[in-house]
């Protein structure tokens, strides 16, 4: 059995009241490992160590001296790629293909940000005085202090190293909370960092819950300067308001309920890989996900048909099996979730072109949190399963008939993270771009990242950008120097 615990000041160490709780393997609900609960006293000790990180040799490193740590970090994650990759199919159950791209990312994201913060250049004005001897500003960019960084599971490594990379090449210490589910890759990460000589209390581990547990604790700790989060809305909702009593910023990653619209004249064979991928990769539990599918009708009988053999031959299994395509969802309790969907689908009318209950798995891995992969037809855009973010391995196909149209419907959500539009008409694919409300909208593609970009969400899912030089803009002080000549 796994022993997990917090990493703190350099330290692995186990919870002070001795609280500690099950992880679970999505496959067959087996406890995998026991996972020390952090109290406020030890989220006391990581804020603190952070602190005090920050007055230490961590502070004399020059931008370029911290980058050359960073990229170690990231070649000691590469060269250790199959641990980080057995870590995050332990606790998600993702297929090891998913999870190879995602620990790829992990080491990628502190190269990216080492370099952006090496090359960015910084604003200079000459300036007249009356006595005419002139001044100079320059600006200095300065880490805000501690960054308390609260992640979720459904892509651990990539969306925490997303942000610890650019808190650390700017200079800062962080405090990581992940996700209760998804501790592993979190706590190799700490080895990772000691191995390559990252100062003692730079990066730090609390594992634990949310309200009442270690995020709550973290986001309301006064020592801590900033919050970045990624998760669902109304925790980030929750954040917020914690993060407003000391009156620090915050970044909020959000969910989604993203559209695909496909045009009559998309190629078909795209289109269909496409959403492939953007309804049922990684189990339907990525943010950037398309639950609400538009194709223009003359195109739609094909589609759906065409999707539906698609989805029919999706290898569901364990990541054992090199074969498999999709795996479960991340736990038991989720896929209750997603299950209560696939039911207000039925009650509301929606025919079920393909899935909507729980596959037959042989053995013990019956007891996992497994669902089909499914495709609704047949209900209104109100429609819940239509406008609230289910995350599972599941997508609903509207005809439309007009551009306007379609783009009025797609807009027509809270939520407002991402979009996928499939045309082979450029001026087309221009225009509706511009038109949709959304913080990336992918053109004849879907996950396609360059990291140096802005990212985020529109509406409720998001607040702020990260990303390139967009992340400095969170993770540094400007400090404008104003020099009398
Ligand atoms: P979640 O909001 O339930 O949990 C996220 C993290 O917040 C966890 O570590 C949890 O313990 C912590 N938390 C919960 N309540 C808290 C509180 N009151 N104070 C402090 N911390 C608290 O999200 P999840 O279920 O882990 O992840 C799925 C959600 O994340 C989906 O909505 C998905 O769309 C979203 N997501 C968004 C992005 C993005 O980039 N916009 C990326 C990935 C996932
Ligand atoms: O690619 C990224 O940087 C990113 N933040 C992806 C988010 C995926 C959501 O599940």
């Amino acid at each position: 059995m796994l022993d997990i615990r917090n990493f703190i000041a350099g330290q692995f160490v186990r919870g002070s009241d001795g609280k500690a709780f099950e992880k679970r393997s999505p496959l067959n609900n087996g406890v995998i490992a026991t996972v020390s609960e952090a109290s406020r006293g030890d989220v006391d000790r990581a804020v603190a160590s952070a602190r005090s990180a920050l007055k230490g040799p961590w502070r004399k490193l020059t931008t370029s001296d911290r980058g050359d740590l960073l990229y170690k970090v990231a070649d000691e994650m590469t060269r250790r790629a199959d641990d980080f990759v057995a870590a995050e199919i332990a606790d998600t159950g993702m297929p090891r293909n998913v999870a190879e791209h995602m620990c790829a990312r992990g080491a990628a994201n502190f190269k990216i940000f080492a370099d952006v913060i090496k090359n960015v250049p910084s604003e200079f004005f000459e300036m007249t005085t009356p006595d005419g001897r002139g001044a100079i500003n320059y600006a200095l960019r300065r880490p805000v202090g501690v960054v308390g960084v609260i992640c979720p599971w459904n892509a651990p490594l990539l969306l925490m190293t997303w942000k610890v990379g650019p808190a650390l090449a700017c200079g800062n210490a962080v405090v990581v909370k992940p996700s209760e589910e998804t501790p592993q890759t979190a706590a190799l990460l700490g080895e990772v960092m000691n191995s390559v000589g990252v100062p003692a209390g730079v990066y730090n581990v609390v594992n634990g819950f949310g309200p009442a547990s270690t995020g709550e604790f973290l986001t309301t700790h006064p020592g801590v300067s900033a919050i970045t989060f990624t998760g669902e809305t109304r925790t980030g909702a929750a954040i917020m308001k914690a993060a407003a009593d000391g009156a620090r910023p915050v970044s909020l990653e959000m969910g989604g309920k993203n559209p695909a619209i496909v045009f009559a004249d998309a190629d078909l064979d795209s289109a269909i890989e496409g959403t492939m991928r953007s309804a049922f990769m990684n189990t339907g539990q990525v943010c950037l996900g398309t639950e609400r599918v538009y194709v223009e009708r003359p195109l739609f009988d094909r589609f759906v048909s065409t999707l539906k053999t698609a989805v029919e031959s999706l290898r569901i299994g364990p990541p054992s099996d090199p074969a498999s395509r999709m795996g479960p969802l991340i736990s038991l309790e989720h896929r209750q979730k997603v299950l209560s969907y696939y039911a207000k689908a039925v009650e509301s009318g929606a025919t079920i072109v393909t899935g909507g209950g729980v596959p037959e798995m042989p053995g013990d891995l019956a007891k996992g949190a497994w669902v089909q992969p499914t495709i609704w037809t047949g209900l209104p855009d109100d429609a819940p399963v239509c406008t609230e973010e289910i995350f599972g391995p599941c997508c609903h196909v509207f005809p439309f008939d007009a551009e306007d149209e379609v783009i009025d419907r797609a807009n027509a959500s809270n939520y407002g993270l991402s979009a996928a539009v499939w045309t082979r008409d450029l001026s087309r694919a221009h225009r509706v771009s511009a038109e949709l409300e959304a913080g990336i909208v992918w053109v004849n593609s879907w996950f396609l990242r360059d990291l140096r970009t802005a990212f985020g969400g529109a509406k409720h899912s998001g607040i702020g950008r990260e990303g390139g030089v967009h992340s400095l803009e969170f993770y540094t002080e400007l400090k404008n120097v104003c020099l009398k000549l």
